[in-house]
């Protein structure tokens, strides 16, 4: 449960004159099994599906994936567990995996800049250790283990929740290295693996979100926050404000409840329509930068306007916070104009960090 504290609502709650936003109605789609049974003439066809959707939306979805439906189902119902725990359950079963560290359990609070959401969420750090031996038991990325045992409550231990998160975590970290190289492939690199490596790099600064949000609050909060326009089940309220993410790639799986909105090029915003079957994939900043813009950050959100819960598991791909990032030269081309200046992972983790969630945080980072 989200519990509001006064005032709260007033952040959170959109004004009534906000319309739903009209489904897309042609989401982006690409079907990874059938790429790579219809031999490289599919492969070519997928690569420049892939590299289309990222030039127009920054956004699309993977079919065909091969992540278990069995997985992604148990991931889902061991998150629902977790989060129907009591509060307090909650907060020392993570403030005992990371003390100190943005990395945890938290509600509404999103980031460390006052912006707040109608949601709770859990933020784990993803490490590869030995991903470059290619040994497949040391491929295998690790979620934080808890300092102290003995703080976390027993539910959590029993369903092993950081256990199927890790297995998790390596399936999709494989099928998002595939949809890397198919972008490189689309953008027609020589060097496949130009932004997959990033990701699979022993120090690679990936993550892995859970978030849930919960039913709407009362609609008679809303009726009295905007004169009664919240009622009617039209009330608009924010899950989670629009921003883009600041690494190179974001994978997404929900269950079946609505929610997740996408930017188009000209500001409109679009609803996705849920699959719990598939991922959806987002462009973060960072491709943008590489990519010297051909590739689009997708500015997203998510509303609950929903009376049923959503959850959401979330894989981002960042690169190691040493990596330098700039646009590659093939994608400046001779005598062409980059974009971007050049600037290391750590840089701009640190920079987006004290930002807001709405800002453009890329801005800071453009030539002139
Ligand atoms: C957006 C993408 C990821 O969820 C995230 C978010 C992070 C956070 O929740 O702590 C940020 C946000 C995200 C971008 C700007 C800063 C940092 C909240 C915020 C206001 C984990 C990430 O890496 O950047």
């Amino acid at each position: 449960m989200v519990v509001l504290a006064k005032g709260e609502l007033e952040q959170i709650a959109l004004p009534a004159v906000q319309k739903a936003a009209p489904p897309l109605a042609d989401v982006p789609e690409v079907d990874l099994a059938a790429a790579a049974s219809r031999g490289a003439e599919g492969r070519a066809a997928a690569a420049r599906a892939v590299a289309a959707a990222c030039q127009e939306h920054g956004f699309f979805k993977v079919t065909g994936h091969g992540v278990p439906l069995d997985l992604l189902a148990r991931v889902e119902n061991a998150a629902a567990a977790f989060f129907a725990l009591q509060q307090r359950d909650k907060e020392s079963a993570m403030s005992a995996v990371a003390p100190g560290s943005p990395f945890g359990y938290a509600s509404k609070r999103i980031g460390s800049n006052g912006d707040l959401g109608w949601v709770e969420y859990l933020l784990l750090g993803v490490t590869a250790a030995g991903a470059s031996t290619g040994d497949h038991s040391a491929d295998e990325p690790l979620l934080p283990a808890p300092a102290d045992e003995e703080a976390v409550p027993s539910a959590w231990r029993r369903c092993s929740f950081r256990d199927l998160l890790n297995e998790y975590t390596v399936a999709v970290r494989r099928m998002t290295c595939e949809v890397l190289e198919l972008m490189a492939e689309g953008l027609g690199m020589e060097e496949t693996d130009v932004f997959a490596r990033l990701v699979l790099e022993d120090d690679s600064d990936s993550m892995l979100r859970v978030n849930h949000y919960p039913p709407r609050p009362e609609l008679k909060h809303l009726q009295q926050l905007h004169g009664g326009g919240g009622g009617g089940g039209g009330g608009r309220v924010t899950g989670f404000g629009e921003h883009t993410d600041p690494q190179i790639i974001s994978v997404l799986r929900s269950n079946a409840t609505s929610g997740l909105e996408i930017a188009l090029r000209d500001g409109t915003w679009v609803s996705v329509p849920p699959d719990q079957g598939s991922f959806f994939v987002n462009v973060g900043d960072a491709l943008q930068v590489l990519t010297n813009g051909r590739f689009r950050s997708v500015r997203h959100r998510v509303m609950v306007n929903s009376v049923r819960s959503r959850v959401s598991v979330i894989f981002f791909g960042g690169p190691p916070p040493r990596e330098t990032l700039a646009p590659l030269p093939q994608l400046v081309g001779e005598g062409g104009r980059s974009r971007y200046r050049e600037f290391t992972w750590r840089e701009y983790k640190s920079s987006a960090y004290r930002t807001k969630l709405a800002d453009n945080r890329l801005c800071h980072f453009e030539t002139t």
